[in-house]
């Protein structure tokens, strides 16, 4: 019989330790996806019990911050804010001198830029973080997860933060991921009131959600994805030609909306603020143009 190890125990091998500092509901999953992909993973948290479940799948758990520290070169932190994770990591800057700690813990691009900071002066490789899905969905395939930050970091390690989600970069000032962030919880909360005036005005009249959404959806990843593209270009040309549709057309169209949803007795607040945002653009002149125009009156 050989003594070589056999690919599944080579590749075990290879599989490199992370620890995960913070045991939430992002924490466990993020441990879990680890765990789940072959990586000795140790844990640590401030109420230790949220490890036993990790424990029993074969995680580690590291009785103090610095144990968790000085168990891998590579250190995932996810807590409440990064305010917890400077209290959390307080007193261990010498462990943490030439390991890498990738953050992914939800703060403002401010706050990641002083982290950066912070981490340079102490030797220890640092990476943003910013993940764009809910904890059950982590290491699926719509989990995606925005890094900026030490550039070499996701390159080394990107076998093995893989198991969460797509790895997106973002280049190397660590505050991008962040305001990215920010940008598309934006988008997805405009798209779920959306989305729920649409169901709320459907429904004065009988219709259930579940078969308004698939309508809805086409809509969203189809024509409205593809308006986004068009407009893309449009706002950086910083040029609106209201070719497809113009802001006089748009505005016709919710008014439509607005007397449907009055007539409902539906709440109007969302669609009253972008009537107001194409009204203004229009006041100005720019009815002939495109929705793009109003990336103008939003910038102020
Ligand atoms: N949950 C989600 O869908 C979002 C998705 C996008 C990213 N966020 C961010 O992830 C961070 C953690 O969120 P979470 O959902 O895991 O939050 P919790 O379940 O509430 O867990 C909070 C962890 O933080 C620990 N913690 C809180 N305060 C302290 C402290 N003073 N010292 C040490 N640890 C602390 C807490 O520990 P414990 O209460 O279990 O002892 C949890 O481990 C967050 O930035 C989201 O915005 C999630």
């Amino acid at each position: 019989m050989s003594n070589e190890p056999s690919n599944e125990s080579s590749n075990e091998l290879a599989r490199e330790s992370v620890t995960v500092l913070g045991l939430g509901a992002m924490g466990t999953a993020l441990a879990g996806a680890f765990l789940a992909a072959g990586h000795p993973t140790t844990v640590w948290n401030r109420t230790a019990a949220k490890a036993e479940p990790l424990v029993a799948r074969g995680a580690v758990a590291a009785a103090s911050p610095e144990a968790a520290v000085t168990a891998s070169q590579l250190i995932v932190a996810c807590v409440l804010d990064y305010d917890t994770l400077r209290s959390v990591l307080a007193g261990q800057e010498a462990a943490l001198a030439g390991r890498t700690l990738v953050n992914l813990t939800s703060g403002s691009p401010e706050q990641a830029r002083e982290m950066a900071e912070w981490a340079a002066g102490l030797g220890l490789a640092y990476l943003d973080g910013a993940i764009m899905i809910t904890p059950p969905g982590i290491g699926g395939p719509d989990a995606t997860v925005l890094y900026s930050g030490a550039p070499d970091v996701l390159t080394r390690h990107h076998a093995t933060l893989a198991a969460l989600g797509e790895p997106v970069e973002l280049g190397p000032d660590a505050g991008v991921a962040g305001l990215y962030d920010a940008a598309l919880l934006g988008l997805m909360w405009s798209a779920l009131s959306g989305w729920l005036h649409g169901v709320a005005l459907v429904g004065a009249d009988g219709v259930r959600a579940a078969d308004f959404t698939p309508v809805a959806n086409r809509w969203l990843s189809g024509a409205v994805a593809g308006f986004i593209s068009r407009y893309a270009a449009q706002t950086d040309a910083r040029s609106y030609p209201g070719d497809d549709a113009s802001l006089d057309i748009h505005l016709a169209a919710m008014e439509h909306l607005l007397h449907a949803s009055h007539a409902r007795g539906i709440d109007t607040t969302l669609p009253e603020v972008f009537a107001g945002h194409v009204r203004q653009a229009i006041d100005a002149g720019h009815g002939a143009d495109s929705y793009a125009r109003l990336i103008e009156v939003i910038e102020k």
